[in-house]
């Protein structure tokens, strides 16, 4: 980039107002990884208002050459969009959001806590109140009763892992590169915000010029300590049914090659978690998800693992079926992490590390496992996935499935394509069934499994990975309904989708989910309160109104032919596919502790009640 004018004297100063020196600043931050360099925040996203139309608007229409807005329709999608732009760069690099005052900032709640959760920067600038207070109780101001100083912002500092308020312009000399350092640091990534006075935002200062000479923040790889190696070592070498577990960090750290020789070397068999997903090609010693949304072959392999190494993973009850899934009566576990707090989780021997260094070492330095042990997983995965197949089919009644959903889309993934799920069904059925094609990348939001996520989110894939392969997005109707408005966005800025509806007239998952576990669902299904007819909504319909293509598939075949179709097609697809409500797939076998209700009338909720609280006294462990 174009360096500033003036960055080579130490005391020239530059001046400029709190809007343009953020702009400037963010221009000249780069990351760098292996050698490789790139611009650590590359675009904006923003919706204006009063509180910051003049401060930052006019700041990047004069000094935003290298930073362009993007327009979302909502703040909180923006935020999801960048936390799809964040996992496709393996969080080298994020995009700033910034909304108004008020509501504008307050829509961004639930993007930071979803950030932060599945452990993705995003870079939050909200507007906030007068710092001067000149103007008194500005508009859309909450005005607290017990402390002048408060104002909605302060509801991001609990979710996020780096909050700021610039009441005047010099701070930003420590706290925008304090913003980046938490930013590109891996143990320490999230949502970070700073929150910026409307007044302030217009102040200028002299700032230092070298303050905006280009800067490159090196993420490093932390390499593993002698000594928690050889405790990990030693434990490996005791085990006699070791399994490695695959969260998001090994995608995070790029381990995926060193994932594989790890497990070919030492014949450990692999599953993943969530934000894993796709961390291992299909192949003899992957066995598919773990825990509740998971494969039976890898959760009944879990239950025997005598060693467990959990790599790059948050270990969220999902994962360890609510600490239900690990049944050796002396397993171990080492975790490692390059943050040290879920490295220590399940009181693991940690190994405070790099995901694909602590790999490449351990592949290098570990056992292989008994051949026996190794036929052992071999004879559990072939069944899984026979189970799996015979599922996967029609229902014979005429109508889809799920499972016949998200097999059509499967076999149309190709290389270079990625899909993209999580609420609903979706992000379990994906981790569940579907077949990472290699040199094709999953991402699945589980960690907060926010509703609304994921037609954002692609849209951040998709302008981090430019024109090419396919981003198919798979959502319940429900989800749709709570999040469609980006698919405008999707037309506006030429960013490619292909979304398929999967239609079963209700909130469908957490209708079985009620039934399941009390008996009863209340307020999931989509029916006209008067007399219960079913809503009807026509989902190609609105996509169409919103620029879309719009298809709608009734059949598996007409289903691959819209995907054909779409990947032939220039603009975003949405396919509607009315699904058989309540046929998910084969469940994992995992427990799942959801709580009960102690006191309920009707004897049948009661005896669900009963025979859950059973399964957690049978399964549940505390390590
Ligand atoms: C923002 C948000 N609100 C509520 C939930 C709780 N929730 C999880 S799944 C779900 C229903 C999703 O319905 P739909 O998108 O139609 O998918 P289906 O369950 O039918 O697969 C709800 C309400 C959530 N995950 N996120």
């Amino acid at each position: 980039m174009a360096e500033h004018p003036g960055t080579t004297s130490s005391d020239e100063t530059v001046r400029l107002t709190t809007g343009q020196a953020v702009v400037r600043w963010l221009q000249a931050q780069w990351s760098e990884r292996d050698g490789v360099r790139r611009r650590a925040v590359p675009a904006m996203f923003g919706i204006f208002g009063h509180g910051q139309v003049l401060g930052l608007g006019q700041a990047l229409a004069q000094d935003g050459a290298e930073l362009p807005l993007h327009q979302p329709k909502n703040e909180q999608a923006m935020v999801h969009t960048a936390m799809g732009f964040a996992k496709a760069a393996r969080r080298l690099q994020t995009l700033a959001c910034t909304a108004s005052i008020g509501p504008g900032a307050t829509n961004m709640l639930t993007g930071a806590a979803t950030a932060t959760v599945n452990r993705l920067p995003v870079l939050l600038l909200p507007a906030d109140t007068f710092a001067s207070r000149r103007s008194g109780v500005v508009l859309q101001q909450l005005e607290h009763p017990l402390a002048g100083d408060v104002s909605v912002n302060d509801a991001f500092r609990p979710l996020c892992r780096h909050f700021d308020r610039i009441a005047r312009p010099e701070q930003l000399l420590s706290a925008l590169p304090e913003a980046m350092r938490v930013l590109l640091d891996p143990a320490e990534t999230g949502a970070v915000t700073i929150a910026l006075h409307q007044d302030t935002l217009g102040e200028a200062a002299d700032f230092p010029a070298r303050f905006f000479a280009p800067r490159t923040w090196r993420v490093t790889r932390r390499p593993p300590d002698p000594l928690e190696l050889a405790d990990a070592l030693a434990l490996l070498r005791a085990a006699r049914r070791p399994l490695a577990i695959a969260g998001g960090g090994v995608i995070h750290s790029q381990a995926e090659e060193a994932l594989l020789a790890f497990a070919q070397r030492t014949g450990v068999p692999v599953a993943e978690t969530s934000a894993g997903k796709g961390a291992m090609p299909p192949g003899p010693l992957a066995l598919g998800g773990l825990g509740v949304n998971g494969t039976v072959a890898a959760n009944r392999v879990a239950a025997e693992a005598d060693l467990v190494v959990c790599i790059g993973t948050r270990l969220t009850d999902f994962t360890t079926g609510s600490h239900s899934i690990f049944r050796h009566p002396d397993v171990r576990f080492v975790g490692i992490n390059v943050c040290a707090a879920d490295a220590h989780k399940l009181s693991a021997a940690p190994l405070v590390a790099d995901a694909r260094v602590a790999l490449e070492v351990l592949a290098d330095a570990a056992p292989a496992v008994a051949p026996a042990y190794r036929d052992e997983v071999e004879a559990e995965r072939r069944a899984w996935e026979a189970a799996l197949a015979a599922e996967l089919g029609g229902d014979g009644a005429g109508a889809l499935t799920q499972g016949e959903v998200y097999s059509t889309v499967n076999a149309a993934a190709r290389a270079g394509d990625w899909v993209i799920a999580a609420a609903g069904w979706a992000p379990g059925d994906v981790l569940k069934a579907w077949r990472v094609v290699p040199g094709s990348r999953a991402h699945l939001e589980f960690g907060f499994s926010c509703m609304a996520h994921e037609i954002p989110a692609a849209l951040g894939v998709r302008m981090h990975e430019g024109e090419g392969g396919e981003i198919f997005v798979l959502i319940g109707d429900g989800t749709y309904l709570m999040g469609a408005s980006e698919l405008v966005t999707a037309g506006q800025e030429n960013w490619k989708l292909t979304v398929v509806v999967l239609d079963n007239a209700a909130f469908g998952s957490i209708d079985a989910l009620a039934r399941g576990k009390t008996g009863v669902s209340v307020g999931n299904e989509f029916v006209a309160r008067s007399d219960g007819r079913p809503l009807g909504v026509d989902y190609a319909a609105n996509a169409e109104s919103f620029g879309c293509s719009g298809r709608r598939a009734e059949d598996a075949g007409a289903l691959a032919a819209a995907l054909a179709e779409a990947r032939e097609g220039d603009v975003t697809t949405v396919i509607h596919c009315p699904t058989a409500p309540g046929r998910p797939l084969p469940d994992s076998g995992a427990f799942w502790d959801l709580g009960v209700p102690e006191e309920a009338a009707d004897e049948s909720v009661r005896a669900l009640a009963a025979a859950h609280l059973a399964e957690r006294e049978r399964l549940q462990r505390r390590y």
